[in-house]
């Protein structure tokens, strides 16, 4: 298959745990990269859902290993309590099929109190985090005090880190923020405690990968949230705090560039955002209304509604220029049924100006008025589908345009959450 990359080419929720899933079949090892547990990502195999926050979604393939790399934040209690909901479905979480890198930066108690403290402080500024501490996290990390999981069998080590960081940590959140301070030794003895069940886990995960390439299998990299939700290239200050571009792939889990053959967009066919940020193509009014309820776009981690608008080409193409796209997943088209007329924004006006790609200027993309092309809508049932011949052909002209304004092929098209819903080109 090649070595892929698979990222969110919107706001995230694009549907990347199903299509990852799908193409886990084909793949040896499967590589999370950045983020933390603020993804949730939903697979739906045969009616039965399972939503994964930090374990890559090929994890329910048997056979298949699976890996979290060194770009990703790991929050220690929350991928145990995964493992354990996990492996009471019966799906091997063996230390034998997954692996952490020891050079994973670590959630702790003190990165949530934060993330939620600043939060609560921003007050009309807020940028709608999910409060898992993912911010503060990769703050400690470019700081370089951060707890990486290797320091999990070195307890020495993990309380001279905590007691450094509580230091500084607890001071901001009594005085600053007039949140609860955190015990120094309960955080480190909660920690210790569970650490003899992490470290089985620790890989050096650069070298697993390498063996995984040498035996000829295809790795399937995993981004979690969307492009426009990067740290450098996002709707900036309204993003996460990873690298969530494709290159990132290669850093984040410890390969060279060269090993990122094909980069997959997945693309919902309409647009959604969870979270404050500008949105130019946001409907609130009854058709965002419809989408929300038709796409269930409630998020997979805090249950928070989805903002719901028209498929925004500008960001697209945005998206494409970033990372390289070589395909596109079409992913949510049986949404669309029944809505009288699809929008497609393929412009925005800016000052009298007409732009192809999202202004850089903080604040810009707040003011810009998007240009619709339209469409027609489809009535017809489209969630059986199993060939593109058998998509009705306003859906057809649809998917066509797509590829027309973004310069990339759709290989998948999604009609369904199901892993069996999936046509493939
Ligand atoms: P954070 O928590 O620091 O990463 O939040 C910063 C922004 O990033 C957004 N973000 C997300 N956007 C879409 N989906 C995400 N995962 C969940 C899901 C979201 C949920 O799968 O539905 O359940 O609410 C995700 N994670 C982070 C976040 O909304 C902020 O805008
Ligand atoms: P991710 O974060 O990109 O993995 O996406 P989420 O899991 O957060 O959100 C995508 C949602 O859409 C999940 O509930 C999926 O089960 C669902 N989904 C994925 N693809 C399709 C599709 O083609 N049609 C429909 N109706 N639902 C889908
Ligand atoms: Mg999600």
């Amino acid at each position: 298959m090649a070595n892929t990359v698979i990222i969110g080419a919107q706001w995230g929720d694009e549907g990347k745990g199903k299509i990852v899933d799908m193409l886990s079949a084909q793949s040896g090892l499967i590589v999370r990269f950045q983020g933390g547990n603020n993804a949730g990502h939903t697979i739906k195999v045969q009616g039965r859902e399972t939503i994964l926050h930090l374990i890559p979604s090929g994890i329910l393939h048997e056979g298949k290993n699976c890996l979290i790399g060194n770009g990703v934040v790991l929050d220690p209690f929350v991928f145990l309590k995964e493992v354990d909901e996990l492996a009471a479905k019966g799906i091997d979480v063996s230390p034998g099929r997954l692996g952490i890198s020891k050079k994973t930066h670590l959630i702790m108690p003190y990165h949530k109190s934060l993330d939620n403290a600043r939060e609560a402080k921003r007050a009309g500024k807020k940028i709608g985090t999910t409060g898992r501490g993912i911010g503060p996290c990769y703050e400690d990390k470019a700081s370089r005090v951060g707890l990486r999981a290797g320091d999990l069998t070195n307890p020495q080590l993990v309380r001279e880190k905590v007691r450094h960081a509580l230091l500084e940590k607890n001071v901001l959140l009594r005085e600053l923020y007039k949140y609860d301070t955190l015990d120094e030794n309960q955080v480190c003895e909660e920690l210790l405690a569970i650490a003899p069940r992490i470290t089985p886990y620790l890989k050096d995960a650069s070298a697993e990968i390498q063996k995984a390439q040498a035996a000829g299998q295809d790795i399937l990299f995993e981004g979690a949230q969307g492009i426009h939700l990067d740290i450098d290239h996002g709707t900036y200050p309204f993003v996460t705090s990873s690298s969530t571009v494709a290159s990132s792939a290669a850093a984040g889990s410890g390969v060279g560039p060269s090993a990122l053959e094909r980069v997959v967009g997945i693309v919902k066919a309409y647009t959604t955002r969870v979270g404050s940020g500008p949105f130019p193509t946001e409907l609130e009014d009854d058709t965002g209304r419809y989408i929300q309820t038709n796409g269930h776009e409630f998020g997979a981690t805090t249950g928070r509604p989805r903002r719901c608008g028209w498929l925004d080409i500008v960001i697209l193409r945005e998206t494409v220029r970033l990372c390289g796209l070589t395909d596109i997943a079409l992913t949510k088209l049986d949404v669309l049924q029944n809505l009288p007329a699809l929008q497609i924004c393929v412009a925005y006006e800016l000052d009298g100006q007409r732009l192809e790609y999202p202004p850089q200027e903080e604040g810009a993309l707040g003011r810009v008025k998007p240009v619709y092309e339209e469409m027609p809508g489809f009535e017809d049932d489209i969630s059986q589908c199993t060939s593109v011949e058998q998509l009705p052909d306003t859906v057809r002209a649809y998917i066509a345009r797509i590829e027309e304004l973004t310069g990339v092929r759709v290989s998948f098209i999604s009609v369904g959450a199901d892993r069996a819903q999936t046509i493939v080109r």
